[in-house]
């Protein structure tokens, strides 16, 4: 349950108040009732039904069948505390009676009206005709004032009250001691606001496992030019070492005829490649 004012019925009269829409005939006749709720600040409610007190009226005997409940959720006028623009209406809405008492029931409000936080109005009308057996209902009047005091209009004037637009209900009847309508709403409430805050960062990664020291590692220079030899030496972490002269055929010569350590060797960083190169 999102909001509850289903108690505190007056037992005075006037016990309740006309919210009906008649048939086409008696239109100046129809007659809206309303009373406010807070959703509170951090919120949003989704209403998707609303418990009624209220009684049916009838001369032939029968009792009254509407063809639904009309429900309809207002904005709050800041300015005269009644309602001000119409927010979402659900028309001839299916109902079920509650309990045994004649009259109370719960309507659906299909679909949810969603609504954030503020001041909000919701008005019941039930879709019923007055036909030969005067059948009508009416929404039962509350001795505890809950917000503002309930609201009430008959824009056809067929009643003759000061309310052809909302007003205070209770002044519209000419009553004090009951200034709020008997109801309860139901649905789902949940945080407002946008999508839910990301997760945390995961924590950084571990630092990598220290890089192994360099080494010399001996890359194979044999036969090669002196000067590519010497790039090479450097460039895989060694030093060149000592470089010796050896007396060698023309195609050999300024080339490298032997090395050492040789190749492929794993030596601390900037171990000595002792070289001989061929000369004339
Ligand atoms: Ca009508
Ligand atoms: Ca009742
Ligand atoms: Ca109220």
């Amino acid at each position: 349950m999102l909001y509850d004012q289903f108690d505190s019925q007056t037992t005075a009269n006037p016990a309740d108040i006309t919210s009906q829409d008649f048939e086409t005939s008696l239109d100046p006749a129809d007659s809206e009732a309303a009373d406010d709720f807070v959703v509170p600040t951090g919120l949003t409610w989704a209403i998707d039904a609303i418990d009624v007190d209220g009684e049916y009226f009838s001369r032939d005997g029968e009792e009254p069948v509407p063809a639904g409940f009309h429900v309809r959720f207002w904005s709050n006028d800041s300015a005269t505390s009644l309602p001000s623009v119409l927010t979402a209406s659900r028309m001839s809405q299916a109902y079920t009676p509650i309990g045994t008492a004649s009259g109370d029931v719960q309507i659906a409000v299909d679909s949810p009206v969603v609504l954030p936080a503020g001041t909000w109005w919701v008005s019941v009308q039930a879709r019923l005709d007055y036909g030969a057996g005067t059948h009508q209902w009416f929404w039962h009047n509350r001795t505890v004032q809950a917000n503002q005091g309930a609201a009430w209009r008959n824009p056809g004037d067929l009643l003759q009250t000061p309310c052809t637009s909302f007003g205070r209900r209770s002044a519209c009847q000419g009553t004090t001691d009951a200034p709020d309508q008997v109801f309860r709403l139901h649905g789902t409430s949940s945080a407002a606001g946008g999508p839910p805050p990301p997760p945390p960062p995961p924590p950084p990664p571990p630092p990598p496992p220290p890089l192994p020291a360099p080494r010399c590692h001996v890359p194979r220079v044999v036969g090669k030019k002196l000067g590519r030899a010497i790039p090479l030496i450097l460039r895989a972490h060694c030093r060149v070492g000592r470089i010796s002269r050896r007396k060698s055929v023309r195609t050999r010569r300024g080339k490298v005829l032997g090395q050492s350590p040789r190749a492929g060797r794993f030596l601390p960083l900037n171990s000595r490649v002792k070289l001989v190169v061929g000369r004339r």
